[in-house]
């Protein structure tokens, strides 16, 4: 398996060593793309076409702690519940541990909470892989760089080897086979008056995941051969505008990345359709309220929900338009990148 070939690569003579800790234990922020992640060109290694670049929400995420347990199986806790390892969460995780397991007589207990509200397609398996790997580095005691980790953290989801910062975080898509150039930093710039609200449009669970979304995106969209092209342009406008602190510049290329990222769903065969007739209608408003003189944008993840970008001066007249479910300081400090 080319995944357990990539741990053995990164943890070298680590590998197989014993649990230097009682229990690991760590908290990974969700992470909201401004330029999407839409297509793999390795599917075991979540390996990207396209490089893509996210913002931490801080304080929204995911805290896990993982100990050794002497028992049959693994044991898994969200949020207080134990979870039975036949569902799906469970059998994704096991999956993934099973990459830690250095004898099969191995299983770990896992105790994770999150405050990620509940359906806001917030992708909690972002911070959720993303806490895993830090829980795993510390009861391990590997002390790797982040680096690394990202790398770890990217074979359990693609998005989250963007989660182990805070800030702006670019995931660099790589060239390498064995995707050991495929992994984030952050980005050293901040923009104190950037917001983001979510626009909760509805909580049920999505017909169909992100990752058979994607892959059916490229194996069947006539048009995926200009996603990259577009994704090219849009990082370097992107970090243009960030150092430019260039609001309107921003929200331009974000909106309109989603946009060409929902666009392409919708030919794929059969097409892929999160929008729903509430994120239109929602969108009309933002549309409405930009066409009045607010700077509002909004982007949309694989899900109906939109979130709106915006600046602290506007957030009176945002929170009264819009049915908020958060609103978030997206940099509450001036050294909120590492
Ligand atoms: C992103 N999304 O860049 C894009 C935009 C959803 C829409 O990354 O298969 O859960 O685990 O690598 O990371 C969600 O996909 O997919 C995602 P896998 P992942 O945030």
């Amino acid at each position: 398996m080319k995944a357990i070939a990539a741990v053995k690569q990164i943890l070298g003579n680590l590998y197989s060593s014993l649990p230097q800790h009682k229990i690991g234990s760590a908290f990974a922020p969700v992470n909201i793309a401004l330029c999407k992640y839409w297509g793999k060109r390795d599917i075991e290694l979540n390996l990207p076409i396209t490089s893509s670049f996210s913002v931490a929400l801080p304080e929204l995420g995911t805290r896990t702690s993982i100990s050794i347990l002497h028992g049959e199986h693994d044991r898994i806790q969200l949020n207080n519940q134990d979870i039975a390892i036949n569902t799906q969460f469970a059998e994704r995780l096991i999956e993934f541990l099973d990459f830690f397991r250095f004898t099969s007589k191995i299983h770990f207990s896992v105790t994770t909470t999150s405050n990620i509200p509940i359906g806001a397609g917030l992708a909690s398996s972002a911070s959720g892989f993303a806490a895993l790997v830090l829980a795993l580095d510390k009861l391990f005691g590997w002390g790797l760089p982040k680096q690394q980790l990202s790398i770890l953290a990217r074979l359990g989801s693609g998005s989250a080897c963007r989660s182990l910062w805070n800030g702006f975080v670019k995931w660099h898509a790589g060239t390498a086979a064995d995707g050991m150039d495929s992994f984030a930093e952050p980005m050293a710039m901040i923009w104190p008056d950037l917001m983001l609200g979510i626009c909760m449009v509805s909580t049920a669970e999505k017909k169909i995941s992100s990752r058979t979304a994607m892959q059916r995106t490229v194996t069947t969209s006539k048009y995926y051969n200009m996603w990259p092209e577009q994704v090219m342009h849009d990082l370097v406008a992107i970090e243009a505008a960030i150092n430019k602190q260039d609001f309107n510049l921003l929200g331009e290329v974000v909106e309109a990345n989603a946009l060409a990222m929902h666009a392409l769903m919708l030919t794929t065969q059969p097409p892929i359709l999160y929008t729903t007739a509430t994120t239109i209608t929602l969108m009309e408003k933002v549309w409405q309220l930009r066409k009045a003189g607010t700077q509002v944008y909004f982007t949309q993840d694989a899900g109906p929900n939109l979130k709106l970008l915006f600046l602290r001066k506007d957030i009176a007249l945002i929170k009264k338009t819009f049915n908020l479910s958060s609103v978030i300081t997206l940099f509450p400090s001036d050294e909120y990148y590492e």
